[in-house]
């Protein structure tokens, strides 16, 4: 499983707070320039033991990153979050180019994407209905809003996530996959609420 976004939009906020639980730093990125990380996140789904492999590479929003085509590194991943910043339109925007850039072709039929909103203690800047048209264009079947300050959606999101894969692989291995329906996500009532001052 692994990120994409624009620079800063806080793909490294979201998986630290993931790896450190209750922290968070606002100027750790000096601290991990250069190297990509992975971490095995572990959980319990029904009877199953599940151990999911998260990355994140340092930098993934830069230029140089964005121009490579990156097919071939996402080949095998289960799932793709794209993530946007909810106090920055143009990183929406973006996540159509990540999109293009990343899941290409019949390789990526059985990908979970997910689409992010970062930073849910800022102002939001972007409505309801626009981020919703954009999960339904990148077919994008699940949506949250996070904050890797707060710590608000960023373990529960990540699980969510865990556990459509987890579904899909059951419904692949029962082969009772009817063809994909396309993907109609309806962001959820508390989700629609928007604090409206910075925390
Ligand atoms: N207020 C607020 N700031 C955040 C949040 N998440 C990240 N930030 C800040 O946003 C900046 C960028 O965060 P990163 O996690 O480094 O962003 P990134 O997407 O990994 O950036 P690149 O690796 O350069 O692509 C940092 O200054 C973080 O402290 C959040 O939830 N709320
Ligand atoms: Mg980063």
């Amino acid at each position: 499983m692994a990120d994409q976004g624009d620079p800063n939009v806080g793909k490294t906020s979201f998986f630290l707070r993931i790896r450190d639980g209750n922290k968070f730093c606002l100027d750790y990125s000096r601290l991990l320039n250069g190297h990509d990380w992975v971490l095995d996140y572990h959980m319990k789904i029904e009877d199953c033991d599940v151990t999911v492999q998260l990355c994140d590479m340092p930098g993934t929003g830069g230029d140089r990153y964005r121009l490579m085509n990156h097919n071939r590194l996402f080949l095998n991943a289960d799932a793709i979050i794209f993530m946007y910043s909810i106090e920055e339109r143009f990183t929406l925007e973006s996540v159509r180019d990540w999109y293009e850039n990343t899941v290409s072709g019949p390789n990526f039929d059985n990908c979970i994407l997910a689409l992010v909103g970062t930073k849910y203690d800022l102002l939001m800047e972007i409505e309801v209905h626009t981020i919703e048209e954009m999960c339904k264009e990148i077919g994008a079947k699940l949506h949250f809003f996070t904050s890797a300050k707060t710590g608000e959606m960023v373990k529960e999101s990540l699980e969510e996530v865990i556990m459509e894969v987890h579904k899909r692989s059951l419904e692949k291995r029962e082969l009772s996959v009817e063809g994909a329906s396309e993907p109609n996500v309806t962001l959820s009532e508390n989700n629609k609420t928007k604090k409206s001052r910075c925390s």
